[in-house]
């Protein structure tokens, strides 16, 4: 498809009450992983999973987009499909893109009933990332390590160099225990010594199986992030802090990356030194609704990582974003004691606030709201427990009003405000407070007019908050 086409697509999709105008996703149909993300001569380019022939996972390809600002991004066409009778003829499953002088990309091909057999692949590209040959040797990583117990999950590489060698990570697992990350290492990026597990645990603290790994420096320390496939009660994005001592990786902290919809987040460097994430938001709608709208999968505004003191990943919305701010809606301090609405209205706003509850305060910001009060989307801090709420009411078939509610840790320090960062786009609500606690949700307002903001509180001080309208990135 050219951009022309891909533009012309994105139209017909147009008014769709629930598809972001300020995120990226692809024209239509399918999108999970972003997948090879890497800036290269200057520019963010963006590959992802993606089904070109409907809104359901499967016939995996990499789509591929490219951006100046990682805001603004232009359809490519796709870069990567299966090869019949190659070893990815079942699907281009995720991985990395690495600058070995030549653009190099490391992903998963599986065949195979059920997608038994995955092993690592490399393509290069000599255009620009824009066409990728496939290395004729593939594959360049077969064997699962038998200490997995012979597991058939082995995917995700993930490579980086490191002194006068190349390195790559695999999600798997120890069959039985739980989730592993397997370590290896080569010269030449086409054969590839195993040497150890970098980190292994087990099902109940962190889950059965673990999915797209990252492992890279961030100030003086190492983090690696996984993906969780089965999930813990808590969460399914997971980070360690730690050393890295003749490839070891000895953790000293651990977190939740994201306690929502983020899930398989990709990271990179860029020339700005900027340790950047993509994630995928997955939908939260039955598959009927997926087939229905004609797409699925929505990417994450990209953030920026980094570490606090206490050893917690920090992350922020690129500044970028910024430049797309419309209108502003400004409120200075006052005292709250019950809801209020605002005069702001819309679906598509950046947030941020910051409040100072008492011990027992409550405070916090209402989102979709009805005008008759029957839908809404509450983010709320309840000081006494030190959680952040988010509860939704809808209406669902019959009328009937369902309530669903997530409610997890976030503990402030002592003298320290709430301060929430809101990303508003139709059905993508991606919450982060004071840059270390994320919760991506996905919502469905049933009507374009509920679009009501309100700000919620009680024992609380609101210090500030800015509210802009947010112009769509197609135009
Ligand atoms: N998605 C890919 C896999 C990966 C999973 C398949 C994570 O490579 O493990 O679409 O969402």
């Amino acid at each position: 498809m050219t951009s022309e086409n891909a533009l012309a697509v994105r139209q017909q999709l147009v008014g769709d009450l629930h598809r972001p105008v300020y995120h990226f996703l692809p024209p239509s149909n399918w999108m999970n992983d972003p997948n090879g993300v890497i800036q290269w001569r200057g520019r963010y380019h963006l590959f992802y999973q993606y089904n070109p022939f409907g809104p359901m996972w499967g016939n995996i390809h990499w789509g591929h987009a490219v951006s100046d600002n990682l805001i603004h991004w232009t359809d490519l066409p796709l870069a990567l499909a299966p090869t019949p009778g190659g070893p990815d003829e079942g699907g281009c499953f995720s991985g990395c893109a690495v600058d070995n002088g030549l653009p190099t990309i490391f992903y998963t091909g599986v065949h195979g009933e059920r997608y038994e057999i995955q092993t690592q692949c490399m393509a290069t590209s000599t255009d620009d990332l824009l066409t990728w040959q496939k290395y004729e040797g593939n594959s360049v990583l077969r064997n699962v390590p038998a200490e997995s117990g012979q597991t058939r999950d082995f995917r995700d590489p993930y490579v980086w160099k490191e002194d006068d060698a190349w390195y790559m990570v695999i999600g798997s697992r120890i069959k039985d225990i739980g989730g592993a990350v397997f370590l290896y290492r080569s010269h030449n990026l086409t054969d590839w010594e195993y040497l150890h597990p970098l980190l292994t645990s087990d099902s109940k603290s962190h889950g059965a199986l673990w999915e797209c790994p990252n492992f890279f420096k961030l100030g003086d320390e190492w983090v690696l992030i996984i993906s969780s496939h089965t999930g813990t009660s808590t969460a399914s994005v997971i980070y360690f802090v730690g050393t890295y001592d003749n490839h070891r990786f000895t953790p000293v902290s651990e977190g939740v990356l994201d306690y929502g919809q983020l899930y398989a987040p990709l990271t990179c460097i860029d020339d700005q030194n900027r340790r950047l994430m993509y994630g995928w938001l997955r939908e939260a709608r039955s598959e009927n609704e997926q087939r229905h709208a004609g797409w699925s999968g929505v990417q994450a505004i990209p953030r920026v990582l980094s570490l606090d003191s206490p050893r917690r990943l920090n992350m922020a919305p690129v500044p970028e974003l910024e430049t797309i701010r419309g209108q502003r809606y400004h409120h200075g301090p006052m005292v709250l004691t019950q809801p209020i609405s605002l005069e702001v209205t819309g679906l598509a706003l950046d947030i941020t606030a910051e409040f100072e509850p008492q011990a027992d305060g409550l405070c916090g910001i209402a989102l979709a709201c009805s005008p008759d009060g029957q839908e809404q989307t509450e983010i709320l801090y309840e000081a006494a427990h030190q959680r952040l709420v988010v509860r939704k009411v809808a209406l669902e078939l019959h009328d009937v009003q369902v309530i669903h509610t997530r409610d997890i840790p976030h503990r402030l320090t002592d003298g320290e405000s709430l301060k929430l960062r809101i990303l508003l786009d139709a059905s993508v609500v991606e919450i982060i407070a004071n840059n270390r606690t994320s919760l991506t949700s996905r919502i469905y307002p049933s009507r374009a007019d509920n679009n009501i903001v309100r700000l919620l509180g009680t024992k609380a001080r609101l210090h500030a908050l800015d509210i802009w309208k947010m112009t769509s990135i197609w135009q």
